[in-house]
């Protein structure tokens, strides 16, 4: 009798001790709630839309004739409506662009819709897509321009203080939004107020972004802000290009004064990020649907197709960065069909190869777990919910995951998601199936961070793996799916 009490307190004694077993260490940095709320939303869409689209121009001098400004058919319904279908999460417009023209009746300047014959004065870009965002529960955000070839002021004080009380009046009218775009183009050159001449700024100190970025956040913590990623106070740094793609490897991890020392070159960091860095930045890609930002007739027919917008979408959602995809709408103020059916075709390709996880059926088992505890084995990489993750010892960095199928399955993309909130930690992997009686290796990569999406030849196997083969501390992986 003694005997078996005995053993019933070893038995007791141990499953208590396997669920004492503590989760790994976090590895700094690591992000925000805002930050990863944002990361995990994975799909925005920029809209650019000014006088440009009247004077076929990218960038605007700041001398146009606000009057070119007339969507006859301007109808936000349908381009929110658009982007929802197309699986967008939000959608930031271009309250004002380079040229300072204000797509809302600002109280600061004559440069607005409130000055034109369009809608007799009465009309609101930002007012009523930010009303037509929230009928159709899309996230609503803001482009505002910080440089301005209008302003007279422009280049001295007083312009920063008209560049803070305008993104006061619009955060106060039209918030609160999930997302405020600092763009860092600088030209030099404008109109300025009939000056027309060069002016140049320092921008990391002219515009005040300290200061600037505090009124974002005293209207909303949860507003992220998209600035230069030299500021360690940005949120979500530039990916260094506009062509849709962040690189292969990609950290979510900067260190801005080391951008700071690095002029131009640090553009390649911004594309890769710094396995070193000391703040969590991560970065957005931005590109647009077309050639250009703007809408041009001309461009009519350099709509990227269903196929170019699926690659951006690997190279981007599927290296762990959001996408902010620019759309155009044209003069009649509405998004031009042939960029609907794009969005569509595009939209149908990502779920009709993401539809069915071949992984959820299959047999999931991996070379060790920590500590033996239920808590972080195999069955966290597919149990659907994202808090639970598996994760090996303290000190072992590598790691397999294999899939077992109940029979032969054709396989194309594993999907991986690391468990952030601990740090992005994997530095190197490969994916191997097995065939003919033996392990080939078929991919491989450097980083996971939020979400890698692998894509191999189509290949038929029994079993497929996944090998961790190192890691900047113990790999804790929250999800796996194979497509
Ligand atoms: C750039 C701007 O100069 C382009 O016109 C566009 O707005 C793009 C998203 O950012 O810096």
């Amino acid at each position: 009798m003694r005997k078996i009490y005995f053993v019933f307190l070893v038995i007791v004694s141990a499953c208590i001790n396997k669920n004492k077993v503590a989760p790994p260490d976090v590895v700094f940095p690591v992000p925000t709630q805002v930050q990863l709320d944002w990361q995990e939303k994975e799909l925005f869409a920029f809209i650019h839309f000014t006088v440009n689209t009247f004077t076929d121009k990218e960038w605007g001098y700041g001398d146009e004739d606000p009057n070119v400004f007339n969507p006859v058919d301007f109808d936000p319904e349908q381009w929110v409506k658009t982007l929802k279908e197309a699986g967008f999460k939000g959608a930031i417009l271009t309250a004002k662009h380079h040229d300072g023209f204000c797509l809302w009746p600002s109280e600061f300047t004559d440069h607005s819709v409130k000055n034109i014959n369009w809608q007799n004065g009465n009309g609101d870009v930002v007012g009523e897509l930010k009303k037509a965002c929230d009928r159709n529960d899309l996230e609503f955000g803001i482009y505002l321009s910080p440089w301005d070839r209008n302003h007279a002021e422009y280049g001295r004080p007083a312009y920063v203080e008209y560049y803070q009380n305008q993104l006061n009046e619009l955060l106060d009218n039209y918030g609160p939004i999930f997302e405020i775009w600092f763009d860092g183009a600088n030209g030099g050159d404008g109109y300025y107020g009939g000056a027309r001449e060069t002016r140049k700024i320092d921008d990391q100190v002219y515009y005040k972004w300290d200061e600037t970025f505090k009124i974002v956040k005293e209207h909303n913590a949860n507003t992220l802000i998209r600035g230069d990623a030299r500021n360690s106070l940005t949120e979500s740094r530039w990916c260094g290009n506009e062509q849709g793609y962040i690189g292969e490897t990609n950290w979510n991890m900067v260190n801005p004064d080391t951008l700071l020392a690095m002029g131009k070159k640090r553009i390649k960091v911004l594309n890769t990020g710094d396995i070193n860095g000391n703040v969590w930045m991560p970065a957005e890609v931005d590109v647009s649907i077309r050639h250009g930002w703007f809408y041009h007739a001309s461009e009519d027919t350099l709509v990227k197709t269903p196929d170019q917008l699926y690659d951006i979408y690997l190279n981007s959602v599927g290296r762990g960065a959001p996408l902010l995809l620019n759309v155009t709408p044209d003069r009649r103020g509405l998004i031009p069909e042939q960029d609907i059916a794009s969005l569509k075709g595009w939209k149908e390709k990502i779920d009709k190869t993401f539809a069915t996880n071949l992984a959820a059926g299959a047999k999931i088992e991996v070379d060790s777990y920590r500590g033996n505890s239920d808590n972080f084995d195999a069955s966290k990489l597919t149990d659907g919910n994202k808090e639970t993750y598996w994760a090996t010892n303290d000190d072992v960095k590598t790691g397999t995951i294999s899939v077992t199928f109940e029979k032969p399955t054709r396989v194309n993309y594993v999907l991986i998601q690391e468990y952030l909130k601990l740090g992005q930690r994997v530095k190197s992997f490969s994916v191997d199936v097995f065939k003919n009686g033996e392990w080939q290796q078929v991919a491989q990569g450097t980083t996971i961070g939020l979400k890698r999406i692998v894509k191999m030849e189509p290949v038929e196997t029994e079993q497929i793996r996944l090998r961790i083969n190192d890691s900047r501390a113990c790999p804790v992986i929250s999800n796996v799916e194979v497509y």
